[in-house]
C-alpha cells in the first residue's frame, strides 16, 4: 500500500516517523534513522549549548507507557547545522527541532538552521523538563511573540510542536494565534507535562529529576493525542496539515490519528521500546487495517472520523 504523504509540500516516503527526542540526538542514531524505515529523520530539540540534560535514571517504560525528564540532552544548534547536509543525502526529508532555554535563543538558532536548509523546521513550544521554564504553548503571548519572530526568519516551511490542551477554549486561543502566525503544520501533542510516576516496592517515584514529575507519553495518552489532533483540525476546517504523535504503538493507534485528522504520524515511546524495526511493524499493520477496511490511500480516511 502507497503510504507516502505530503506535509506543507514536502514529501515523506512514509508516514510514520521518530518523535523528537527518540532516538535522535546523536550522528550515529540519526544516520540510523536515515537507513530505516522512518519517512523523516527527526531531529532533537537543539539550544544554544550542548547539554547533558538532566540526572539518570530520567526515563522509564512501564505497560502503558512512559516517563521522561531528558532535559533536553543534545549537541547543539551548530552541530546539527553541520550534520543536516549530510542526513538529507538519505533521501528524506529532514525535521530540525528547534528549542531554547529562553525566548532569544529560537531566532538565534533558527537563523543558523535555516540557512543549513532542512526541510521543515518545528519551533518545539513544549518541553516540560526544564526545572524552573514553564511550557511556552501554556502562554499564547508568548506563543504569538515568539512564532512571529521565528517565521520573520525561517525560508522553510515551519511548524509547531505544542503540548495538549484539555479545554476547548484552550485550543480556540491557541488555533486563533497560530492562524495569524503564518504556521505551515502542527505536531500534536508533546508529552503530558508533569505525571508522576512511582514505584510501591521501593516507595520512589521511578525518575529522579524535578522529584520524578515528566512527560507521559505512549498509550495512555493516545486519547488526548487524538482529541488535540481532532481539535486543531476543526478549527482549521482541514487546512492546517498535521502530525500526529501520541499513542501510536500500533498500525491501529496510526489509523485513528488519521481518522481525526492527522497526515502523518509521529512515534516516541514504541520507538524507544521496540527500535527501528517498530517502522516495518507498522507500515505493515497500518496496511492491513485499512485495506480491511477498504481504504485505499490515506487521503481517504484523513479527517473522516465519522459522527455516532
Ligand atoms: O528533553 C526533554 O526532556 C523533552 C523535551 Br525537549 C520535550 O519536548 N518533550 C519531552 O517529553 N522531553
Amino acid at each position: 500500500m502507497e503510504l507516502s504523504v505530503d506535509i506543507a509540500g514536502v514529501k515523506f516516503p512514509g508516514l510514520f516517523m521518530n518523535a523528537s527526542g527518540a532516538r535522535c540526538v546523536t550522528r550515529e542514531e540519526l544516520l540510523a534513522l536515515g537507513a530505516s524505515r522512518s519517512g523523516a529523520i527527526v531531529t532533537k530539540s537543539m539550544t544554544v549549548d550542548r547539554r547533558e540534560g538532566n540526572p539518570s535514571p530520567r526515563y522509564y517504560g512501564f505497560p502503558g507507557g512512559s516517563i521522561n525528564s531528558m532535559g533536553l540532552p543534545n549537541l547543539g544548534y551548530k552541530a546539527y547545522a553541520d550534520l543536516i547536509p549530510e542526513l538529507k543525502r538519505f533521501g528524506k526529508p529532514v525535521v530540525a527541532s528547534v528549542a531554547g532555554l529562553c525566548e532569544d535563543d529560537f531566532p538565534t538558532i533558527a537563523e543558523l538552521i535555516n540557512a543549513a536548509n532542512p526541510d521543515l523546521i518545528e519551533v518545539n513550544l513544549s518541553c516540560p523538563n526544564i526545572p524552573g521554564k514553564p511550557q511556552i504553548g501554556y502562554d499564547p503571548d508568548a506563543s504569538e511573540r515568539l512564532m512571529k519572530r521565528v517565521r520573520k526568519i525561517v525560508t522553510v516551511p515551519m511548524g509547531v510542536k505544542l503540548p495538549p490542551y484539555f479545554d476547548p477554549a484552550h485550543h480556540k486561543i491557541m488555533g486563533d494565534v497560530i492562524g495569524r502566525c503564518g504556521v505551515d503544520f502542527l505536531n500534536l501533542i508533546n508529552s503530558v507535562g508533569n505525571g508522576l510516576v512511582v514505584n510501591p516496592e521501593t516507595e520512589t517515584a521511578v525518575i529522579k529529576p524535578k522529584g520524578g514529575f515528566g512527560g507521559l507519553g505512549g498509550s495512555i495518552i493516545k486519547p488526548v493525542a487524538l482529541a488535540n489532533v481532532r481539535a486543531f483540525w476543526r478549527h482549521f476546517t482541514g487546512r492546517m496539515p498535521i502530525i500526529g504523535t501520541g499513542g501510536v504503538m500500533s498500525g491501529t493507534d496510526a489509523f485513528e490519528h488519521l481518522l481525526c485528522g492527522a497526515s502523518a504520524v509521529q512515534v516516541g515511546t514504541a520507538l524507544v521500546e521496540e527500535g527501528l524495526d517498530v517502522f516495518t511493524r507498522l507500515e505493515s499493520e497500518l496496511a492491513i487495517c485499512m485495506r480491511q477496511k477498504g481504504y485505499r490511500t490515506v487521503a481517504d480516511c484523513r479527517g473522516r472520523l465519522k459522527e455516532l
